[in-house]
């Protein structure tokens, strides 16, 4: 293993409010991330450097020990399986739901209900949990197209504000997890890099527990 620390984030969203987060504890990358095409940053503290993935990559990355630590939403996390991951520290950002929703007042039927998601790990797990047959469709985008389009009766879906829900005639039902970004750790880099690793915990601890 080498001297450096990785730490895999995720773009989009997560990346918005990880770096300010990351910045208060004093880490900060030495070009803008969001205005560059690289893959790869370093960083003002010499012994860390950034990798800016997609999100569902993320655990791959810290699992397989490409990156010791990584920054990934709790959906995305509960999604892949915690093999081989710690998860220290609730960074408290990006705050959501995981929900089940429906069109506005259609009752779902008490026979097997059709559940388009990204999230088919968690959906198959969660319908098996509450003893209904399901029959999970995996789509990659746009959920809530899905039952306007009677392509499923419910879905499994990140809700926020439940704006967009309600944008396309669904409601809100079941919550299934409440969701914020975590800090996840390679197992094996969490004793053989401790050292390292557990300043630059402290550092973020320190920092989500000053926003609150
Ligand atoms: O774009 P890509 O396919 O790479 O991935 P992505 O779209 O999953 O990534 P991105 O950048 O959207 O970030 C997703 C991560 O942010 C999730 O894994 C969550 O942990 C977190 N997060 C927090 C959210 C939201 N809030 C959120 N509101 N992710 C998605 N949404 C979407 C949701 O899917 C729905 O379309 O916002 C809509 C709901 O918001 P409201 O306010 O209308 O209810
Ligand atoms: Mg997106």
């Amino acid at each position: 293993m080498s001297n450096q620390l990785i730490v895999a984030l995720s773009k989009g969203r997560i990346l918005d409010e990880t770096l300010p987060l990351l910045a208060d504890a004093g880490i900060t990358p030495i070009e803008d991330i969001r205005k560059s095409r690289k893959l790869l940053f370093d960083t003002n503290l010499p012994d860390v450097k950034f990798v800016v993935i997609r999100a569902t990559d993320v655990p791959t990355y810290v699992q397989l020990g490409a990156a010791d630590l990584g920054v990934a939403g709790k959906d995305v996390l509960l999604e892949h399986g915690a093999e081989g991951l710690y998860e220290p520290l609730d960074l408290d950002i990006a705050r959501c739901k995981l929900m089940t929703a429906g069109v506005t007042g259609k009752q779902p039927t008490l026979a097997r209900r059709r559940v388009a998601t990204k999230f088919v790990n968690i959906a198959r797990r969660y319908y098996a949990e509450q003893g209904i047959q399901a029959e999970v469709i995996k789509l990659y985008g746009a959920m809530e197209l899905a039952p306007l389009m009677n392509l499923a009766d419910e879905i499994v879906d990140i809700v926020d504000t439940g704006n967009t829900l309600r944008a396309n005639g669904m409601e809100p039902r079941e919550l299934i997890a409440p969701i914020s970004t975590r800090l996840v750790a390679n197992k094996a880099a969490m004793t053989m890099k401790h050292a390292r690793i557990k300043p630059l915990l402290a550092r973020l601890e320190r920092a989500v527990a000053e926003r609150k």
